[in-house]
């Protein structure tokens, strides 16, 4: 039983798991030892050991729940309990989750596979796990009140039900949804097909995350689960960017992407330097004939979405959302827009009064990464992320798609920075430059003004002054 455990060793699982098949009887009644995770690594995947083989996925800065095989059964232990998740290097942030982390672990299974799902409940509240996605019997689906009654605090509740179609799920409470959700409580499932199946295609590379969201204040740390929409910390798998780990692929690789969005909002997911195709949905694989090339897809509020794409551009790919908001950090929506208004006068009265005194967003809000601004504990800039060329000027849901001639089959190990060949990277042009070509006539419209006002409008472009003394 020593290679189980070298296993989760070496996949980089704390505590260790329950060994099968050397366990008597009376151990196998007992409930599985709970699997608890302490790092919020991208842990390797889960190979697994015992029932039908499959190609395990990689979970973006999460793991996969090990599990004990009990006379065909496959026997998970999630503990829903509150945690502390790092979000990012230097923020901490007081959340709820399941074996030690948020979003819990993953749940890797076959198609065809009866599956036992204990969950014990150490909340401050009652809770339920309803496994969004799957077919199973009605009194499985855990909506708490009209499914079953609430897990009780302190108490162990058993679900039970056969994996019947494989895809992309995902699990969560259904009693005080809001809250606990808004806490951070939720993982991924993915069901693997039992046989080679026509419309799920075998891949290199096999990668899942979750899209969530939080709104804590700079300096504090914990989520104010009354937010509706104003939320400041757009997530993956409850880390934000310079947090969220790059998913790491050799050339040539088929790379499948999953992603399923526990948000109060929709999330344009855009991958930079190739094409990719929409395999999956909710309901499981899509039609062949129903897929096209596209670079942006858009994740709904409670979707999955498979990507697959052919990893033959080398380089570092950025893929993130396209909702500008959601790759940034913590920061103000009250502030107003002061791209191009000189207001070095009005500042330097208030410096006078306040010496730490800074003016913002005068030449756009990039300077931000560059200032040296006091920020409280515990939280981490609105922009930043320190790329081989300078500031990434991005947070968030953000992150790097590293394709690699020499990275190993298997190896899900950072590169390090893209090294360009020479001559392949964007520079100062240093040449003769002429007139660029402006837009200058009105007219070519298909419905033309009759009468032209008698006073045109004036409205001067502002154009950044050259000198500034902050
Ligand atoms: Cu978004």
């Amino acid at each position: 039983m020593s290679s189980r455990r070298d296993f989760f060793r070496m996949a980089g699982i704390a505590g260790g798991a329950v060994a099968a098949s050397a366990v008597s009887r009376v151990a196998m009644a007992a409930l599985p030892e709970p699997v608890i995770q302490t790092s919020s690594d991208t842990m390797a995947p889960l190979v697994p050991e015992t029932g039908r083989s499959y190609n395990p996925v990689v979970t973006l800065n999460g793991w996969t729940l090990p599990w004990r095989m009990n006379q065909g059964v496959k026997e998970f232990h999630l503990v829903a309990e509150p945690v502390v998740r790092e979000m990012a290097p230097g923020f901490k942030a007081h959340l709820w989750g399941y074996n030690g982390q948020s979003p819990g672990p993953t749940i890797e299974v076959v198609e065809g596979d009866r599956v036992r799902l204990y969950v014990t409940n150490r909340l401050p509240e009652h809770t339920s796990i309803h496994w969004h996605g799957q077919r199973l019997p009605n009194g499985m689906d855990g909506v708490a009140g009209l499914n079953q009654p609430a897990i009780p605090v302190g108490k162990t509740y058993v679900y039970e039900f056969v994996a019947r179609r494989p895809g992309t799920f995902m699990y969560h409470p259904h009693a005080d949804e809001m809250t606990q959700m808004a806490m951070g409580m939720m993982g991924f499932w993915v069901t693997h097909p039992k046989n080679k199946h026509p419309l799920i295609d075998e891949v290199n590379r096999d990668f899942c995350f979750l899209l969530n969201a939080f709104d804590i204040d700079p300096g504090s740390y914990t989520p104010k689960t009354m937010t509706m929409l104003d939320f400041n910390l757009w997530a993956w798998n409850s880390r934000i960017f310079p947090g969220v780990d790059s998913l790491n692929v050799r050339l040539n690789d088929k790379v499948r992407i999953r992603v399923g969005n526990l948000t109060m909002t929709n999330h344009p997911i855009h991958l930079h330097g190739h094409e990719f195709l929409v395999t999956g949905t909710d309901g499981g694989p899509t039609p062949k004939s129903t897929r096209w090339y596209e670079v942006t897809t858009d994740v709904a509020v409670g979707q999955m979405r498979q990507i697959e794409f052919l990893a033959d551009e080398e380089g570092d790919w950025a893929f993130h959302c396209h909702k500008s908001h959601h790759t940034m950090n913590a920061m103000g929506h009250d502030v107003p827009n002061l791209i191009g208004v000189d207001h070095r006068g009005v500042a330097k009265k208030i410096k006078g009064l306040l010496p730490e005194y800074m003016v913002m967003g005068e030449r756009g809000m990039a300077d931000m990464t560059e200032m040296e601004m006091p920020i409280p504990d515990n939280t981490v800039p609105m922009m930043t992320g320190e790329g081989p060329f300078g500031s990434v000027e991005m947070g968030g849901m953000f992150s790097v798609v590293k394709v690699r001639k020499n990275q190993k089959h298997g190896d899900y190990k950072d590169p390090g920075w893209f090294k360009h060949p020479a001559g392949t990277v964007a520079h100062e042009y240093t040449g003769p430059l002429s007139e660029p070509a402006r837009f200058k006539s009105e007219g070519g419209q298909s419905m033309p003004r009759a009468k032209k006002p008698d006073k045109a409008v004036e409205v001067r472009a502002r154009k950044p002054t050259s000198h500034s003394d902050h």
